[in-house]
């Protein structure tokens, strides 16, 4: 049990990780950008932006049960957390037999839903090959499914013109080599050999990169355990780089813990889990959100919680206009039949993307600095010509779009339509806040209807200044500070939300915002950092000598009041925040806050 109970936590610490940049400040975040992936290599993914998952294999047959008990987890990890000896798991071998598994028709809804790749579990952590591999019996050529539905699947997606790629589990609960070696692995009887395994699982990815032409991408999964370390990532990135030298691998393939001196990080993309990042990664970071549309990854017939449509669209959308890719999951039965929820999901979202495709395909992230309040942004830059595509989520009941800052539909050449009705130009108008577009009563469509602004040249967006909120406080938080320097970062994803990094004291921080209401104020900060450091906040001419709290951690934030600072004149102002060079200790800061005294009668 306590062994479950540590590779739980394992599981759990890296999944935060894998869905967000690593809490703790690296030696050198710049250098290590650098290895970020090659543009040629990454563009067909970025155009793509929505892909299938597809987590198919022995633990579909199980359908989430076993002797008639429903596992309270995933599917796919019904051995683990019903502890099942796989003495007696194999009896799904036998029963394992999708005769109606149909590649053409999964590749086809998957491309009739606007997804232009599919990633599909080759092995999943019961280790149990989806196809027939010459190194081992436990795979699909032990059951009554005498073919090989990869390589159906590499035909079909050869066929519709759509990218075929593999996820693959480091993690194994069968092979007897794997460690650390599961409790309920009753068949294993020597001690486990990592090398031996390591050596294995390369021979399989061997049989998977050259047996089913161009893989798009290697979804690596089940990297947290204490045996996988960053050394045996950098080198199986490198082994299935060797083996096709375009293929993506996403960050999976090693631990994503805090680099130590000299190490890059691996992985051309970063893999958050069931959320989108509320800002991305910011700009140069491949990011891809994977998503269940119930809860579970692996079919479990008890779970009916389903995603509507709307949800699923906007979140595809949502990723889109932060610059990240949209996985969404389907978990087909052991009949080999993805679910019929799953389908009446993908055909609507299909036909969301048949009008609107454009608008996410070929897209990159949205140029304005904060998520717009009605919806979402997403942008296409060809050459000189931008076209702005706006997801109007919440329709505005006067009719009124305000678009805030904008200033680019003052050019006479600009063009607002609805992508519904592209000969119907929209009347706009644009002052120093932004630009109004007026649009008809009701909605093209109430999931998300796209007005498209095309204008010559980038866009021109004024900075919307933070303002005094109505109790004259202000909020100046990690994601609107203007960064100086080259080390640290707005680190957002997750529970993420604040400037990380922060390992040199050159690097400091400053707010602009409008002040309307003059007076004295207290100001505090929220702060994590596993020691405590000084720092200096200055306003006005003013100074205040901080020191930031002891928290523990990097992740454990916690306020502190900093000292009181006097505005005497309205009109913008600049708070900065820099680190005293001698005291200086390593912090995150979410966000710095101004409450106004009140002014003595
Ligand atoms: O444990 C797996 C899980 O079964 C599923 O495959 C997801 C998909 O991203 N990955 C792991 C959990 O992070």
């Amino acid at each position: 049990m306590v062994a479950f109970l540590l590779s739980l936590l394992a599981f759990l610490s890296a999944l935060a990780d894998s869905q967000s940049a690593s809490n703790g400040p690296s030696p050198d975040r710049s250098q290590n950008e650098a290895s970020w992936p090659a543009d040629d290599r990454m563009n067909w993914w970025r155009d793509a932006r929505f892909g299938m998952f597809i987590h198919w294999g022995l633990y579909s047959q199980a359908a989430g049960e076993w002797n008639g008990k429903p596992t309270s987890g995933a599917g796919e990890w019904l051995m683990n957390d019903l502890q099942i000896p796989l003495s007696q798991y194999d009896k799904l071998v036998p029963q394992f037999n999708p005769v109606k598994f149909d590649a053409r028709q999964w590749v086809r809804l998957a491309k009739d839903s606007g997804m232009k790749y599919i990633v599909i579990t080759t092995k999943h952590h019961d280790g149990f090959a989806l196809y027939p591999s010459a190194l081992t019996d436990w795979c699909i050529k032990s059951t009554p499914f005498k073919r090989d539905p990869l390589k159906e699947l590499a035909e079909a997606c050869q066929a519709e013109g759509l990218r075929l790629c593999f996820y693959h589990s480091i993690m194994d609960w069968h092979h007897p080599d794997y460690a650390p070696r599961k409790s309920w692995n009753d068949l294993a009887k020597d001690p486990p050999q990592m090398d031996r395994y390591v050596n294995f699982m390369k021979g399989q990815l061997k049989e998977l990169l050259t047996g089913y032409g161009p893989i798009g991408l290697v979804w690596f999964d089940g990297q947290w355990e204490n045996t996988w370390t960053y050394a045996r990532g950098a080198d199986l990135y490198s082994y299935v780089r060797s083996l096709q030298p375009d293929v993506i691998i996403n960050n999976r393939v090693s631990t994503e813990q805090p680099l130590k001196e000299g190490q890059q990080r691996l992985g051309d993309y970063k893999t958050p889990e069931q959320s989108i990042p509320p800002n991305g990664f910011g700009p140069g970071v491949d990011w891809e959100t994977c998503m269940t549309m119930n809860n579970t990854w692996g079919f479990k017939k008890s779970d009916q919680d389903w995603k509507s449509t709307l949800i699923l669209v906007r979140n595809l959308i949502d990723c889109a206009s932060k610059g990240g890719n949209y996985l969404l999951n389907v978990g087909p039965t052991g009949e080999g039949l993805i679910p019929g929820a799953s389908v009446a999901r993908l055909k609507g979202i299909g036909t969301w993307m048949k009008a609107n495709g454009e608008a996410v395909h070929g897209t990159t992230a949205s140029p304005f600095p904060r998520t717009l309040s009605w919806g979402r942004c997403t942008k296409n830059i060809n050459g000189n010509t931008t076209r702005l595509f706006l997801h109007v989520f919440e329709w505005p009941g006067d009719g009124q779009l305000r678009v805030p800052g904008l200033q680019n539909l003052k050019d006479n050449a600009a063009t607002a339509y609805l992508l519904a009705n592209p000969r119907q130009p929209l009347a706009t108008e644009t002052d120093e806040n932004g630009a109004t577009i007026s649009l008809p009563r009701s909605a093209p469509d109430k999931m998300s209807s796209t007005v498209v602004l095309q204008f010559e040249g980038a866009p021109q967006i004024l900075p919307a200044l933070i303002a005094q909120k109505r109790d004259g406080s202000v909020v100046l938080s990690a994601g609107e500070a203007r960064l100086h320097g080259g080390t640290f970062q707005y680190e957002s994803g997750g529970q993420l939300d604040n400037i990380g990094y922060w390992t040199t004291p050159e690097d400091w921080a400053d707010w602009e915002f409008k002040v309307t209401r003059p007076g004295e104020f207290t100001v505090s900060a929220s702060i994590a950092a596993p020691a405590s450091g000084d720092f200096e906040i200055s306003i006005g001419g003013q100074t205040l000598l901080c020191a930031a709290p002891n928290t523990g951690s990097y992740t454990s934030f916690a306020s502190v009041k900093l000292g009181v600072v006097k505005i005497t004149t309205k009109g913008n102002a600049v708070l900065a925040v820099q680190p005293v060079k001698d005291g200086w200790q390593p912090m995150n800061l979410r966000s710095v806050h101004l409450e106004p005294i009140a002014s003595r009668p």
